[in-house]
């Protein structure tokens, strides 16, 4: 991936300028609070249903994507947050998606997933509705993600911090304040004093079970559930 999210910022404008927009937005829900209260209710994974229209490697997942629609059967059927796309570049969302799943009453605690480069992006996500972001140790050194951390605790935001390998949980491991980490694709088996969220590449109920047993929390679930026929089912089943 080309982080050009310089060029693709085309909303960018001053911070003073968001000042209304981010005294007018919802207040932020309980991500973490929302993962923890499933996964004691249940004693399974609490899920992470991705609003997802495509992917990098798999183009368009579905030619009858509507954003709302699925969130809102993700939400009947028992998920405990949602993953919205924003990247228009490379995934086609959009901060509308995130903004109208928002409007239209959905009550889950909502991730905005978007590459976060600079802490201006955290503050218009929050502007858009967003409870938690996204922040990707592999292209964030520690003293921005510090930095980053320390923003989205003033804005009431949770931080979803992702990393690939044992060197960035590493790293991750010693930064202060860290209260969820993602661990993206098939690196599992560390330490467990987070509430750690499996993602990426989860498509069976044998899936599901090999991340259980490794002991994550929850798992950040979007290919498989979008291209159900009725994604919402797909959580109940
Ligand atoms: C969902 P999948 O394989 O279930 O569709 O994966 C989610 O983990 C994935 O979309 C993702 C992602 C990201 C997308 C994980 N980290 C960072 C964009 C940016």
């Amino acid at each position: 991936i080309v982080w050009d999210k310089d060029v693709e910022m085309k909303e960018r404008r001053p911070l003073y300028m968001l000042k209304g927009p981010l005294e007018a937005a919802p207040p932020a829900r309980d991500f973490v609070g929302a993962l923890q209260a499933s996964y004691d209710r249940t004693g399974l994974p609490a899920l992470i249903a991705e609003v997802k229209k495509a992917s990098p490697s798999r183009g368009v997942l579905r030619e009858d994507f509507d954003p709302v629609q699925i969130a809102q059967a993700y939400e009947k059927n028992g998920a405990a947050c949602l993953s919205v796309l924003t990247d228009e570049k490379y995934f086609k969302g959009s901060f509308n998606y995130l903004e109208a799943i928002r409007n239209a009453g959905v009550q889950c605690p909502l991730l905005c997933k978007e590459f976060i480069v600079d802490a201006w992006q955290l503050y218009y996500a929050r502007s858009k509705g967003a409870d938690a972001v996204l922040l990707i140790a592999a292209v964030l050194p520690d003293l921005d993600i510090k930095y980053m951390l320390k923003i989205c605790k003033i804005l009431g935001m949770a931080a979803l911090v992702e990393v690939h390998d044992e060197r960035e949980m590493d790293r991750v491991l010693g930064i202060d304040g860290v209260q969820l980490i993602g661990i993206n694709n098939r690196n599992l088996g560390m330490l467990f004093l987070f509430l750690v969220v499996g993602e990426s590449g989860l498509f069976t109920p044998d899936h599901i079970s090999f991340v259980q047993n490794a002991g994550v929390k929850a798992v950040l679930v979007g290919e498989s559930l979008i291209k159900q026929e009725d994604p919402g089912k797909a959580i109940a089943g």
